[in-house]
């Protein structure tokens, strides 16, 4: 639909960005912090460990200053839960609970909202050592960790985030250091669906204890949502591209939001021997958990067709979060000619972002957040100072149009947070995949100055959000 009038951002559009623990904060095993999954995992070759990562641990005071300079109306950061219980489950860090209230008391000092991820891709090790998600008692160990937060946090947190990407958990493990697969596995599909099943019930709980716990209190799901496309019109292609929108997509969804499993996906689990176990009370503990609003990242949009069982073609292992794999009889990725690649070879596809926001909101009607959107690449600071981000502004542009071409589509939006607030450790390539507002001073191995600067973004975005999204001009 080509809108003769776009509808303006709602007045109380939340505008501000996002980052995750792990990657930003650094102090990984100090201040009574327990190892993570990420700090024991073997890092990819060429990226450096999180010890210090953006230095957020120490100087946060001096970045939320920096996101208030911008307007920010929320910042979405992630709490460390080997920072809160140490050995994940028992002994409480107070260090770590003083951490958290300071960072949530200084974005209050500025009316930011704090929007606060439970869970993004660091299980503590100490739990790993236990049998991580695989074993059952994982649940009730996300449920009291979960406990904790509400309890300390929830006089002032009024909206919070479960599970990061568990999409990606489940799918691309691996790449993002948090595969965890027990001795002796002779099934790998049902023992990561397993995982999932788990994170699913312990989620569902989790939504219910915000609502008893927390005055006021509204919680989402997070996943990495892309629209998938067939890559022709033919039929055969079509079937594929569902099957990819319901593993990757729908499961996540439909669980949250009606507490059962996407029809496809089961049927898919079946055909691998794969259906997870569920426990007493699984079934009732998933249909309690409502959430109040969907957060999902979008990056870009996936591409498919059929993938028949007698075509020899290898599909890379090299897949990550964003980029094309395939499973013989179900799906196969294809790179979609229209559309151009980031510098990290990532689709780039502003349209389809539109058409994911449309698609999510007439399924669930739910309002939704995006609580991460952005673009990854090599920024260099010059010898003055700046950094001429362009790239990310018009990358950003492009996609903030879309969220007012969806609002005008009558998609219910909630606020926007570009990935990320800072520079910080991606997932998988290092800290010189850029993606902040705010430029951290450091390289991969030299720590430099640290000191921050502001990007040509960062007086782009600021502009942009003191206008409420009407000028978007550089
Ligand atoms: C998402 C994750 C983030 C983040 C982002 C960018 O999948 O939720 O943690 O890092 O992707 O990805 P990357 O760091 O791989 O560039």
């Amino acid at each position: 639909m080509i809108h003769k009038q776009l509808k303006p951002f709602p007045k109380d559009f939340l505008w501000g960005a996002s980052t995750s623990a792990y990657q930003v904060e650094g102090a990984s095993l100090t201040h009574g912090k327990g190892p993570s999954c990420q700090d024991v995992k073997e890092l990819p070759e060429g990226t450096s460990g999180l010890d210090v990562c953006a230095d957020h641990y120490h100087r946060y005071k001096e970045d939320i200053a920096l996101m208030a300079e911008m307007g920010f109306k929320v910042y979405r950061f992630s709490i460390s839960w080997s920072r809160l219980l140490p050995e994940g489950t028992g002994r409480v860090n107070q260090e770590g609970i003083d951490f958290y209230n300071n960072l949530i008391d200084e974005c209050l000092k500025y009316d930011i909202i704090p929007l606060v991820t439970m869970f993004h891709f660091d299980m503590p090790a100490a739990l790993d050592a236990r049998g991580s998600w695989s074993n059952p008692d994982s649940v009730q160990w996300f449920v009291d960790f979960a406990k904790l937060m509400f309890e300390s946090y929830g006089d002032r947190v009024k909206y919070w985030l479960t599970i990061n990407e568990q999409n990606m958990l489940t799918l691309v493990g691996p790449v993002i250091g948090t595969l965890f697969i027990p001795e002796g596995c002779t099934n790998e599909i049902k023992e990561i669906y397993q995982q999932n099943h788990h994170m699913l019930v312990a989620q569902a709980k989790a939504m219910v204890l915000c609502h008893e716990m927390v005055e006021g209190g509204k919680i989402g799901p997070a996943p990495n949502i892309s629209l998938v496309y067939a890559a022709s019109c033919k039929p055969e292609d079509v079937i594929a591209s569902q099957n990819l929108n319901a593993i990757r997509n729908w499961l996540y969804l439909d669980m949250s939001v009606y507490g059962v499993y996407n029809n496809i996906v089961w049927s898919y689990l079946e055909e691998h021997d794969a259906t997870p176990e569920f426990a007493p009370g699984d079934a009732e503990a998933l249909k309690n958990g409502h959430p109040d609003f969907i957060g999902f990242n979008y990056y870009n949009t996936a591409t498919c067709e059929a993938f028949p069982i007698d075509d020899e073609t290898v599909q890379s292992s090299a897949a990550d979060q964003q980029t094309q794999r395939g499973e013989k009889g179900f799906y196969k990725g294809y790179r979609n000619p229209n559309l151009v690649t980031t510098e990290f070879g990532w689709e780039i596809d502003p349209v389809g972002f539109r058409a994911t926001m449309r698609e999510i909101y007439s399924r669930y009607r739910l309002p939704l957040i995006v609580t991460e959107n952005g673009l990854g690449a090599y920024d260099k600071l010059t010898e003055d100072g700046k950094i001429h981000d362009n790239y990310r502004i018009e990358y950003l542009r492009q996609h903030i149009m879309q969220v007012q071409e969806a609002i005008s589509d009558g998609v219910e939006m909630m606020g926007y947070c570009p990935w990320s607030a800072i520079d910080l450790v991606s997932t998988h390539e290092g800290i010189v995949k850029r993606y902040g507002f705010i430029y951290v001073d450091r390289d991969e191995f030299d720590l430099k100055t640290l000191n921050r600067y502001r990007k040509d973004s960062f007086f782009w975005y600021k502009k942009v959000i003191e206008t409420n999204g009407q000028d978007l001009t550089d």
